[in-house]
């Protein structure tokens, strides 16, 4: 090995440290598990935490205390849909996104939603739990994720719709049906700023009210493959062993 290749290879290997230095180990969703309540969390409507056996879930739903609704969980009322200063704005969807099928009046009416921006990188994955909970048969639940930027193209078919009419059980959390704890997951195909966005609405009438529990969101790097990123002063370990490895034997194949 000659100088200038062992000099390549030093170089090349810190080239690669300040790479992984650039690049944060931990994606930045704060408190996707709520247990620091709604702490990094913009809510809009009804929406508050519920901690079963210690461990706290975000609760939104589509109960307005005006109407008399024993299931409102924070005292404010859950935001109209489909009129400036409503529901959409708030999100930065465009009014209308929201309406399963306007033209056939099956709009929604009102609800709420919890959202938050983050930056994610290529191939990371992005995962949550839900359980939509109702007390009717055509509201629903949604994920709406998108581009900062490309946020207001979104349109309802490109929600992500949180509810079955098929699958729904019988619920223990103080609605009548649930689809149980799903999870949904999204793997990123560009690096970007991202907003999430995750609501409950009441569809066509105000009655009946949803209800949507989430927790354990959380953003996954790449290229963990279920180990934990190596620490930056980890990997700048490895390089000033390697270099030190490299010089040492540089020396000795000097001195032959
Ligand atoms: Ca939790
Ligand atoms: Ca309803
Ligand atoms: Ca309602």
């Amino acid at each position: 090995m000659n100088k200038l290749t062992v000099f390549t290879s030093i170089f090349g290997l810190l080239g690669a440290a300040s790479l992984a230095v650039s690049t944060p180990a931990e994606a930045a969703i704060l408190n996707g598990d709520f247990e620091n309540s709604l702490t990094n969390w913009t809510t809009v409507g009804d929406v508050n935490v519920q901690t079963t056996g210690g461990n706290s879930q975000a609760l939104l739903t589509t109960a307005a205390t005006s109407d008399g609704d024993n299931l409102n969980v924070s005292g404010k009322e859950p935001n109209y849909v489909g009129f400036d200063g409503g529901l959409e704005e708030y999100l930065g969807l465009s009014l209308g996104s929201l309406d399963p099928d306007a033209n056939n009046f099956i709009a929604a009416i009102e609800g709420s939603a919890i959202q938050q921006t983050f930056t994610a990188q290529a191939g990371d994955s992005l995962t949550l739990d839900w359980n939509f909970l109702t007390d009717d048969t055509q509201d629903y639940a949604f994920i709406a994720l998108a581009k900062s930027n490309q946020l207001s193209t979104l349109s309802y078919n490109n929600l992500t719709t949180l509810s079955n009419s098929n699958g729904l059980i019988a619920s223990n959390n103080g609605f009548q049906s649930e689809t149980g704890v799903r999870q949904y997951s999204y793997t990123f195909a560009s690096a970007g700023t991202y907003i999430l966005s995750l609501g409950v609405v009441d569809v066509t009438d105000v009655a009946s009210s949803s209800g949507l529990l989430v927790d354990n969101v959380k953003l996954t790097p790449k290229n963990t493959d279920g180990q934990k990123v190596p620490e930056p002063n980890f990997i700048l370990g490895l390089v000033l062993l390697g270099a030190f490895g490299l010089s040492s034997r540089q020396k000795k194949i000097n001195s032959l």
